[in-house]
């Protein structure tokens, strides 16, 4: 089923990403080109030592030693740490709770010192200052954390004073939206008592990722608003890469590229600005990367020049203040995690604004697969989130989803404000913002059919969840009329598709593999009068087990009924 996309916009990416073989490249001198004062030097001396011995996050403030081969220079330049094979029980019981705590090595991230340095992946092109615009705005940086780990969260905030021209930054806004680890309480406030720059506002409760970044625009004077997730590392120069796109104009939304920081070893991987993504949806709602469309690449003379992206991942962006304000900020009834992603990019879009992701900022972020944090009980807050999104901003389109959840909105709340919104901000239509913005995106509505392909004899479905790293096999289940992992989708050419996976057969299983548009195992044919489901390079027909419990290929034949499918919605 549906499940909780826990993973779901990171898992894209990471995935991605790690696939493709990146070298760690060798490390190049820092770059000081703007005559950039010498301000990221000094709140280097006033910080904490580097932490040699990692502390255990429960504050109990047991030190556990680390293997002697452990020096004080792990993880510079964005290498990985890898632990010894050979740790004591003590060690391994520590590495273990770091990562049931926070769904990462936090026992890796301790080694590490919290001003550790990165390579710089930017482009030649990007370290040419005539790029930019000199008299920059400056912007406060918001940062929302819900049980962050001590040393990613320090790590974060140092990235950005380390590494930004200090005159930029305004204020670092830490929202706490209602941690309950002690290491987030006075601690915290202790140790940035040092910092002016750095303020820490507390939620009263527990509001979601959402409502605490509205808290700390609450609290921002600067100009321009930067959100970033309380798990990133910036480099050298991603600042005024984004500022300039603001400043040249104030409806630009920017992003910078998403770096994958490795959650086990803490590796930074990076790719040049050649590998740049921008982002999608599903259907699902789920955000997904792409490949720069070739439409885009026409209008632009270098790589490095910034890209239209129909959608942003969310966590990691640049925003003129008021222009947020105008769009009307967020949709403050998303609750935890979701949705404000897409709702964030679509009425950028729509109601005249850009979005943008500008391959010359990169920032580092640690991607989970899984969130080592409480949601809430008995509500299903993503697809709440997700039913608000598509009431508001997709028109006729919101069908889609819904056919997706099988129907079952739940309850949704009140959204009348944010139509009044849309209304007033006088927004484009979501057909206009997918025609124009958004061709690439295939539409259920023009496939030969969406929905359940069942298995007429047996009232069994053709059931089956995709797998980012691997091939998933297909199989059947009792037809469930929820939608999920039992929506599918005939396209015009042929595929039976979910998303960007499509039905695969080479003559073994009947698997999920990414779609290639090039036919031959990924070809179907519907036979109307018989019911059959043809294969195309096999010449097999999609059939079922005696047992009514796997899914078969098997010889055409047409006195067998179990080779006869039911299409939904289905329009020769
Ligand atoms: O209840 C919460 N309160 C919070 O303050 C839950 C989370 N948070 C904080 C949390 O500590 C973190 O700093 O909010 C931030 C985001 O939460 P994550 O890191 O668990 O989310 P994510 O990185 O898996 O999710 C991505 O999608 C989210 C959708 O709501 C947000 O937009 C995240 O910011 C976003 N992260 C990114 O865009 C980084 C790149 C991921 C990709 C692709
Ligand atoms: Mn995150």
């Amino acid at each position: 089923l549906n499940g909780n996309v826990i993973i779901g916009a990171g898992g894209g990416l990471r995935n991605e990403l790690e696939e493709a073989d990146i070298p760690p490249t060798a490390a190049k001198p820092k770059i000081n080109e703007s005559g950039r004062q010498s301000a990221d030097k000094k709140p280097r001396k006033k910080a904490a030592p580097i932490p040699l011995k990692p502390k255990l996050q429960d504050d109990t403030k047991k030190v556990i030693d680390p293997p002697g081969n452990f020096d004080e220079n792990l993880g510079e330049m964005g290498k990985p740490v890898t632990l010894p094979k050979e740790m004591t029980d003590e060690m391994k019981k520590a590495v273990e709770t770091g990562w049931t705590n926070n769904a990462f090595n936090q026992y890796v991230s301790d080694l590490i010192s919290v001003h550790r340095t990165l390579p710089d992946p930017r482009d030649a092109w990007c370290k040419d200052s005539a790029h930019y615009l000199s008299n920059l705005p400056a912007t406060d940086v918001i940062i929302c954390f819900h049980n962050e780990a001590w040393t990613v969260l320090l790590r974060t905030v140092h990235s950005v004073l380390d590494r930004s021209p200090e005159h930029l930054i305004g204020r670092i806004i830490l929202v706490d939206d209602y941690s309950d680890m002690p290491h987030l309480k006075t601690q915290l406030e202790d140790y940035f008592a040092a910092y002016p720059k750095v303020q820490i506002i507390r939620g009263k409760k527990r509001e979601g990722l959402i409502r605490a970044r509205l808290l700390g625009a609450q609290h921002a004077k600067s100009p321009v608003l930067t959100y970033l997730d309380s798990h990133c590392e910036c480099t050298e120069g991603w600042l005024e890469p984004l500022l300039d796109r603001i400043a040249r104009n104030s409806t630009t939304v920017v992003c910078p590229v998403i770096d994958v920081i490795s959650d086990d070893t803490l590796e930074y991987h990076y790719r040049d600005s050649s590998g740049v993504n921008v982002g999608g949806f599903d259907w699902n709602l789920q955000f997904s990367w792409h490949a720069v469309p070739e439409r885009e690449k026409k209008r632009h003379n270098s790589t490095a020049e910034p890209v239209y992206s129909p959608t942003m991942a969310g966590g990691l962006f640049s925003i003129d203040r008021e222009y947020f304000n105008r769009l009307g900020t967020y949709d403050s009834g998303f609750d935890i995690w979701g949705g404000e992603n897409l709702e964030l990019s679509f009425k950028t879009w729509m109601c005249g604004g850009t979005l943008e992701i500008v391959p010359c900022s990169h920032v580092g972020h640690i991607f989970r697969k899984r969130s080592p944090y409480k949601w809430r009980s008995g509500v299903n807050v993503l697809r709440k989130n997700s039913v608000r999104l598509a009431e508001v901003w997709m028109d006729e389109y919101s069908q889609y989803y819904y056919h997706r959840i099988g129907n079952d909105k739940g309850d949704w709340g009140d959204v009348s404000d944010r139509k009044k919104l849309r209304e007033d901000l006088q927004c484009k239509s979501f057909k206009w913002y997918l025609d124009n913005i958004y061709p690439e995106l295939f539409i259920p509505g023009d496939a030969v059919a969406h929905g359940e392909i069942s298995n007429i004899a047996s009232g069994m479905c053709l059931d089956g969840q995709e797998k980012r790293e691997e091939a998933a096999t297909v199989s059947v289940y009792q037809c469930h009329g929820q939608g999920g992992n039992q929506y599918w989708m005939l396209s015009k050419v042929g595929e039976i598709r979910r998303d960007d996976y499509c039905l695969d057969y080479a003559g073994k299983e009947v698997i999920l593999y990414s779609c290639h548009g090039g036919k031959g195992n990924q070809f179907w044919t519907y036979r109307e009068n018989t019911k059959q489901l043809h294969h195309g390079t096999s010449g097999k027909c999609l059939s079922i087990s005696e047992k009514k419990d796997q899914l078969l290929m098997e010889e055409c034949s047409q006195s067998l009924t179990r080779q006869e499918w039911l299409l939904e919605s289905y329009d020769s």
